[in-house]
């Protein structure tokens, strides 16, 4: 095959999306071993070169065709996006799928002593963030004047040392902010890691394997939110067991050998089967209730 065949994907070399990015091109079957510090890995199974590089230069590396694929967070390819259109750069690229790990948003805090008023609160105000270009737009779009404090670590100590009046970082689960008391008061922009691309025209080689990686992501994804459920039910009761199963298709319904009154019923569910409702399907008689996790989804 020749060279310039194979595909080419970037991921983060070390940081929040680093695992989950290298799980899930394990689980898409590609075999790569990627060693610290290695800038790029061969897949031994097939024509896929895994580029290791920081968050901040995959988007360009996509734009400018020095890989084929990038996994990056959407607030990374946002920022890159409007900062590129500022400058009037080339700034085409397509977000083939959505991934389910990255989860985050991109807010405004203010010290937890600030009276907030409302977004008008941001007039005149001075904000410290990494995201200058997303935060811009959103506050040109509600037509209000700020100004921006750009900093690419440690945001939320700026209202503390007075180098802000507030700021714009990304969150996950709010302690970093509540630590540096701060509390959130707006969301500017919500991401999560997603699979981008330059273009759509590859020639066939590379849009077939695109295309069976993206099936593949699907499935790893969808088998992520699924559960395997089974269960023994009693056959009078079959119709509100069946009700309680949310999420479920068509459950399959086995004979028990020597009990005519009972059932197994076994089923894929989109959903998982919290506690409350395994009480709900007891109290109606289900025995022997099992919910498994799926490894893989083909539909
Ligand atoms: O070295 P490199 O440039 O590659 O990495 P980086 O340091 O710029 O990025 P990194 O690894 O911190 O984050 C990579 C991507 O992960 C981000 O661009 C987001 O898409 C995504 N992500 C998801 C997050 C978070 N959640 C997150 N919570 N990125 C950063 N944070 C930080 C945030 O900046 C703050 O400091 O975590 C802190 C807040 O977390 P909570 O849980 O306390 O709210
Ligand atoms: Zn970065």
């Amino acid at each position: 095959m020749l060279c310039n065949e194979r595909l080419r994907i970037a991921m983060q070399k070390s940081g929040r999306l680093s695992k989950d990015s290298k799980k899930l091109l394990l689980q898409c079957g590609i075999k790569i071993n990627l060693k610290k510090n290695q800038l790029i890995a061969f897949a031994e199974n097939m024509p896929i070169d895994v580029m290791c590089v920081r968050d901040d230069d995959i988007p360009g590396l996509v734009m400018d065709g020095i890989v084929d694929l990038g996994i990056v967070g959407k607030n990374v390819v946002e920022e890159e996006l409007l900062k590129r259109k500022s400058e009037k750069k080339e700034c085409i690229f397509f977000i083939l799928i959505n991934l389910d790990f990255g989860i985050c948003r991109l807010s405004l805090g203010i010290p937890i002593s600030s009276h907030y008023t409302g977004i008008n609160f941001f007039k005149n105000t001075k904000i410290a963030t990494s995201y200058p270009y997303i935060l811009k737009n959103f506050f040109l779009k509600k037509n209000i004047f700020f100004k921006s404090f750009v900093l690419n670590g440690s945001v939320e100590v700026a209202p503390r040392i007075g180098l802000s009046d507030a700021i714009c970082d990304l969150i996950s689960t709010g302690a970093t902010l509540e630590a540096n008391g701060l509390r959130e008061v707006s969301v500017v922009y919500s991401s999560r890691a997603c699979l981008i691309s330059k273009s759509k025209n590859f020639s066939s080689v590379k849009k077939k394997l695109i295309d069976k990686l993206i099936t593949r992501i699907n499935g790893i994804i969808k088998a992520r939110e699924s559960k395997y459920i089974m269960l023994h039910a009693p056959v009078k009761k079959l119709t509100e067991v069946v009700n309680l199963l949310k999420g479920v298709k068509k459950p399959t319904i086995l004979k028990l050998a020597g009990d005519k009154n009972t059932v197994a019923l076994h089923m894929v569910s989109s959903e998982n089967l919290f506690w409350e409702t395994m009480e709900k399907l007891k109290s109606l008689g289900a025995s022997s209730i099992l919910v498994l996790p799926i490894e893989k989804m083909m539909e």
